[in-house]
């Protein structure tokens, strides 16, 4: 077969992209090779609808000896009861577990998208507000923090089947303490979808959602590190939301459910070679060398925070506790959609993002939303963060100076390739 130059030469493209530039898209990062061989192995040859040792097509010993190893590295990097490891992303997981858990046009509490939420919890233009009855939280105009409080008047007041914490753009930690005296009091199951925090939550630099909520989803791609692809989770509490009395037996009972909601329920066959690279992910994530990582992403995120904030940005919330932050630029004289293309004219990558209480639409925004992650695995440390806060401020001061745009990119470029990525090439040679 005649080699496909056209689509590898885009991914070489790719590659050189992705090694010159700065990353602060806070929802990506730079897989290691072994995550990445795993994906692109024979495992993508491979059907095996149904769950390891009981799926519906012969030859699955080996798929099922990699999923087993999958589950047991989650369960064991999360402190987690039960796993499971097949949904294609974390949309597909949150899919899952309110088909498992939900009936159409039960109420559903979610963080408003435009606070910094996601599509997947509740959004009018997605399946869950489209199949449910969706509510939100947000966050308080004055500190731009979950008054939790609030949030346990409004669950009193719609009274929803599934609570749903965690978001896209939130810079703060969750209190799933109070969240789950809320859930427990309205008779709603707690949902927890930690996919940005997630490698931060694996290795305890955040509150454990394990601890009080009843269901966990995560990606397994951003702060985690791994490949493209979701994960469903429970921790040893759940208990019966529907009374206080915990039933013997409930785990398997909800897991049943959980894994029958994910197959047949939303997807057909697995995808064993993402289920394999997942595998290889978690077992780095259980590793000194990862806890050293996640406590580096926290780091710079903090020192990226301070000096926005020194130099006259309003960030939401003020600060970060995790590896992301949120910018409100209307004090800078610039959209979202404005800075992020100035910004990628210079090779610096981040997103235009909505900021609580905008006035302007999501293809315009008001704001940019930054993180730590990908740059991190680069190599970066704390004394980088203030000269990465300088280019993009030069930037902001002057988004349509070309001048100025290309001098920041030759420097972006320079400086990035002292920190080697992906050294070897795509193309094959023909
Ligand atoms: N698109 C992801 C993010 O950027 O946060 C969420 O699904």
């Amino acid at each position: 077969m005649q080699h496909d130059n056209v689509i590898f030469d885009l991914i070489e493209k790719e590659r050189q992209r992705q090694r010159s530039g700065l990353e602060l898209i806070a929802s990506e990062n730079y897989t290691s090779k072994q995550v990445m061989q795993a994906m692109g192995s024979v495992l993508t040859n491979k059907y095996a609808e149904g769950l390891p040792h009981k799926r519906y097509y012969g030859g699955c010993e080996v798929v099922d000896e990699i999923e087993d190893l999958a589950i047991a590295r989650a369960k064991e990097l999360y402190g987690a009861a039960w796993a499971n490891v097949q949904p294609h992303s974390g949309a597909q997981a949150n899919a899952a577990v309110m088909l498992g858990v939900l009936n159409a046009g039960d109420t559903i509490l979610g963080f408003d998208l435009s606070h910094g939420g996601h599509l997947t919890h509740g959004s009018a233009v997605n399946f869950s507000g489209k199949l449910y009855k969706p509510a939100f939280y947000g966050v308080e105009e004055g500190t731009g923090t979950i008054d939790w409080d609030k949030l346990r008047d409004k669950a009193r007041e719609v009274k929803p089947k599934l609570i749903i914490c965690g978001a896209s753009a939130y810079s703060r930690d969750w209190d799933y303490e109070h969240l789950r005296a809320t859930a427990d009091e309205v008779g709603a199951l707690l949902l927890a979808d930690i996919s940005h925090p997630s490698g931060l939550i694996a290795r305890g630099l955040l509150n454990d959602p394990l601890e009080y909520c009843h269901i966990i989803t995560t990606t397994t791609h951003k702060t985690l590190r791994g490949p493209r692809g979701g994960l469903i989770m429970m921790g040893e509490n759940f208990d019966n939301p529907w009374g206080r009395k915990t039933p013997k037996g409930i785990i398997k009972k909800m897991s049943a459910i959980l894994d029958g909601a994910v197959f047949p329920g939303t997807q057909g066959g697995p995808l064993e070679h993402v289920i394999g690279a997942k595998a290889v992910a978690f077992g780095e994530a259980l590793s000194e060398e990862f806890l050293h990582y996640v406590i580096q992403v926290q780091k710079n995120a903090r020192v990226m925070a301070d000096a926005f904030v020194h130099r006259g940005y309003k960030l939401i919330s003020g600060g970060t506790d995790n590896h992301m932050m949120l910018i409100d630029l209307r004090n800078k004289g610039i959209t979202g959609k404005g800075a992020e293309q100035a910004l990628v004219k210079a090779d610096i990558t981040t997103n235009k993002n909505m900021v609580p209480f905008d006035d302007k639409s999501p293809f315009v925004t008001s704001g940019i939303r930054v993180g730590t992650a990908a740059i991190t695995t680069r190599g970066l440390k704390e004394d980088d963060m203030e000269k990465i806060v300088g280019l993009i401020d030069r930037i902001i001061q002057a988004p349509e100076d070309e001048d100025n745009l290309a001098a920041v990119k030759q420097e972006v470029n320079a400086w990035m390739s002292q920190y080697p990525l992906y050294e070897s090439a795509t193309r094959e040679t023909v």
